[in-house]
């Protein structure tokens, strides 16, 4: 891994806020671009945290502080990764399902999502399926995306789908799911429209239901 990507990495890992914004700001105008630092350090550096979570070395502290440093090292790369001039493509209600505070990945997939040009209503974490209802019933928004990065609240998503039937809006609108845990096959389970890996494919998919 190229140096200054390293540090970047480490900064994540180590959760180190002050240093992390030094390195991103450096690397930035040494002309790396703010795709490689998202995709090559601040990602991997979050696996890195979840692994030594798992392995009992970290503890819900230390994600903290990482997941603080992550999002400082990621408004600063915002501006860059939203591209300028894009045109309008779609209104998306998004949010983390309810019981779950993970809002990482949730927050990406917004940043790209309105690099894209769509309208976003960001929810939150924690969001329960009537804040759902309520959302697409107040902006009209054609696409309902939904993360979970727990296995005990991926069933939240199911519940904001029958939320959704229950309400009359399940065929104004096409949802979509993601979160580490998520699959496609688990997408077609609860009777989602649509998954994604991750951030940029989650605008592909996006762009699909919206067509
Ligand atoms: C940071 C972190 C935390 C932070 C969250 C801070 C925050 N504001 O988000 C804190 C400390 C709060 C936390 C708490 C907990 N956590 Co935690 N956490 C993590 C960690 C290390 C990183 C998650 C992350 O941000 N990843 C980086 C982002 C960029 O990736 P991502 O979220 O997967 O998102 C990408 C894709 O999935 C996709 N995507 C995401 N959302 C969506 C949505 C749509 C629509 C689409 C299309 C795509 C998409 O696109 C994203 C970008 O590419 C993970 C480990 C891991 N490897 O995931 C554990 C992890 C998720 N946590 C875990 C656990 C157990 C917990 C706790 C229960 C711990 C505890 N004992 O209290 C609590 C639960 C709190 C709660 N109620 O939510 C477990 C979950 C195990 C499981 N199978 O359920 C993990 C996997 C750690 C582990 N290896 O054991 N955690």
């Amino acid at each position: 891994m190229d140096e200054k990507l390293k540090a970047i990495f480490d900064g994540v890992v180590e959760g180190d806020n002050v240093a992390i914004q030094q390195r991103v700001q450096e690397a930035l105008s040494d002309g790396t671009s703010a795709a490689s630092i998202l995709n090559e350090s601040l990602i991997p550096g979050m696996s890195e945290v979840g692994r030594l979570f798992e392995e009992g070395e970290y503890f819900v502290p230390e994600m903290l502080i990482s997941a603080r440093a992550m999002k400082t090292a990621m408004a600063l790369l915002k501006p860059h990764l939203i591209q300028e001039d894009v045109k309008f493509t779609g209104s998306v209600v998004l949010g983390t399902v309810k019981g779950d505070l993970h809002d990482i990945g949730k927050n990406l997939v917004s940043l790209m999502l309105e690099g894209a040009g769509f309208q976003v209503k960001d929810l939150g974490s924690d969001v329960t399926p009537e804040k759902y209802v309520e959302a697409v019933r107040e902006t009209g928004a054609g696409v309902v995306a939904m993360s979970a990065l727990l296995t005990t609240t991926m069933t939240n998503m199911k519940a904001t789908v029958t939320a959704l039937e229950e309400a009359g809006l399940r065929d104004k609108v096409k949802i979509m799911i993601g979160g580490a845990p998520v699959t496609e096959s688990f997408a077609k389970q609860i009777g989602a429209d649509g998954y994604a890996p991750d951030a940029s494919r989650a605008v592909a998919v996006a762009r699909t239901l919206c067509s």
